[in-house]
């Protein structure tokens, strides 16, 4: 089964996309497909359409498109649970001690990592930048 994360541009900028990929693999995830991308506006807007209405929106859009970010589609047993509690709570003052989010980001807003919270938002976002898995 596939999921897909996205190391966000504070973690990209930060350096901390290696040491990301190898907690990824080291917690059993093979990487299938990986792009660095600058993402518009409006492909941003796009993927976290269901947001739009959010407080927040705005200020998560210019971010994920303020500087590269990776996208990752990743395979492993059970992987879109698995990696959501990989990368661990939203804000990373509420993360569990060794989650990516918990060791590298910065805030609720900058929080290093994206993975998919459902087996039917995984298969939309893995098409959203890998439309030809
Ligand atoms: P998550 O699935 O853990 O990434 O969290 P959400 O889907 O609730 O939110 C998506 C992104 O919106 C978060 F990664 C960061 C941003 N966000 C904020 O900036 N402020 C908030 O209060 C909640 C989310």
């Amino acid at each position: 089964m596939l999921t897909l994360a996205i190391i966000k541009p504070d973690a990209v900028a930060a350096r901390h996309t290696g040491k990301i990929i190898a907690h990824l693999e080291a917690e059993g995830f093979q990487i299938r497909d990986a792009q660095m991308v600058r993402l518009t506006k409006s492909r941003a807007e796009s993927f976290y359409e269901v947001h739009r209405e959010r407080p927040f929106f705005r200020p998560l859009v210019t971010f994920m498109t303020s500087g590269p970010a990776l996208a990752l589609a990743l395979e492993r047993d059970d992987a879109v649970t698995h990696l959501r509690k990989v990368i661990g709570a939203t804000d990373p003052a509420q993360a569990d001690a060794g989650t990516i989010r918990r060791l590298y980001a910065q805030s609720k807003e900058r929080n290093a990592i994206h993975a998919s919270d459902s087996p039917e938002n995984a298969a939309r976002e893995v098409a959203f930048f890998f439309p030809t898995r």
